[in-house]
């Protein structure tokens, strides 16, 4: 995109030792209530020949030593007694601890380049929608209206987001080099580059106040359920809009409706709802300024999910640290 901001590629990920890693066999159990994951059976055991994988809810899962999912059935690890490694294959592991006994077993997810890139993607879309004004334009169109709405330079379009881990690790590098105001939040206090950052909560307001696109790329955990809600909104400057890609319990519903009725939002981009599938009579379909996307911000490219689970195992077997794990008190 520009000279300071290169694209994204991949580096191989796993340096363990093959050698002694590939000695001992392990069950891989594949589980998801939404997905069907099975076809990742023969490219993992590809990847690892001393994989043994089954597929959840075959019986076989009770021997698991590493459950690799999303969306995880109620009570699942309790019934795999010899759990060690549970692993997402997307970059979010709320579906998969939320509510659920972990056993000790470590939990990893899935960080690579191509899903940042694909992050930036549509946030420059979205950005891009609000900035230059092709709500104004699109909402126009059915009514054969020609208005040439008001247009700002970049700098004056100050996009906010919420979440500076690496969904946000793309965006930061290249939404200022392309002009914008980008200012950031965290849980921890975060130095960017170009990046006028705020963190915790007493961040919060004067971060909020500064946003014109606020862009959701937080986790869902304890702190972070609900956040997208009446004060949060009320807190923009009036006529913000927003790009939610974190998770659907962010967002509280019927508080963004309040906040497009009023006016005080001009506009959402929502990726990821509460129930998805989003129902076919849900209000967000037809709620005019409201723009929906299914779940499709970014996505793990299957060879990065298998190879980052194959990483994984065999550095289990090897008792090397694992990749890219998360602290599940933390809940990211
Ligand atoms: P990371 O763990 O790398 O980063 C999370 C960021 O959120 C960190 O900056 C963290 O702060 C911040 N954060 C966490 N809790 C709080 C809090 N209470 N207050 C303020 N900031 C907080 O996650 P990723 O960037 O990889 O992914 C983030 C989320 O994006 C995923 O969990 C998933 O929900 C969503 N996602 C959505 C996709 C889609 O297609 N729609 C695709 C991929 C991910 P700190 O830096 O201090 O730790
Ligand atoms: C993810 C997602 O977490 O797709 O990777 O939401």
């Amino acid at each position: 995109m520009t000279a300071g901001a290169p694209t994204a590629h991949r580096q191989p990920i796993c340096t363990t030792n093959r050698f002694d890693a590939m000695t001992q066999t392990i069950t891989l159990a594949l589980f998801s209530r939404s997905y069907d994951l099975s076809f990742l059976k023969p490219l993992l055991e590809r990847a690892d020949p001393l994989l043994d994988v089954v597929v959840w809810p075959d019986p076989r899962c009770g021997q698991a030593q590493v459950a690799v999912g999303w969306d995880a059935p109620e009570g699942l690890y309790e019934r795999m007694p010899k759990l060690r490694l549970i692993h997402s294959v997307a970059a979010g592991v709320d579906n998969l601890i939320a509510g659920q006994d972990l056993r000790g077993a470590a939990v990893c997810r899935v960080v690579d380049p191509l899903l940042a890139e694909g992050m930036l993607q549509y946030v420059l879309w979205a950005v891009l929608h609000f900035h230059r004004r092709l709500d104004a334009a699109l909402a126009n169109q059915p009514r054969r209206r020609w208005h040439r709405p008001e247009q700002i330079p970049a700098r004056d379009c100050r996009v906010g987001l919420m979440g500076l881990g690496e969904m946000a690790a793309r965006i930061v590098a290249v939404l200022p080099a392309l002009g914008y105001t980008v200012n950031g939040w965290s849980r921890t206090p975060r130095q960017l580059h170009g990046v006028t950052t705020w963190s915790g909560p007493q961040g919060l307001p004067p971060f909020l106040a500064a946003t014109d696109v606020l862009v959701c790329l937080l986790p869902l955990t304890g702190h972070t359920r609900g956040i997208l809600c009446a004060q949060t909104f009320a807190a923009l400057p009036r006529g913000a809009a927003l790009v939610h890609c974190g998770r659907g319990e962010h967002l509280v519903e019927a508080d963004l409706a309040q906040a497009l009725a009023s006016g005080q939002l001009r506009g959402a981009v929502i990726d990821v709802f509460q129930h998805e599938p989003l129902l076919e009579d849900h209000p967000f379909w037809n709620m005019p300024g409201v723009i929906v996307t299914p779940h499709m911000a970014t996505m793990a490219g299957f060879d990065a999910v298998v190879e980052q689970v194959a990483c994984n195992v065999a550095r289990l077997r090897g008792d090397q640290p694992l990749l890219n794990r998360i602290d599940p008190q933390r809940g990211y």
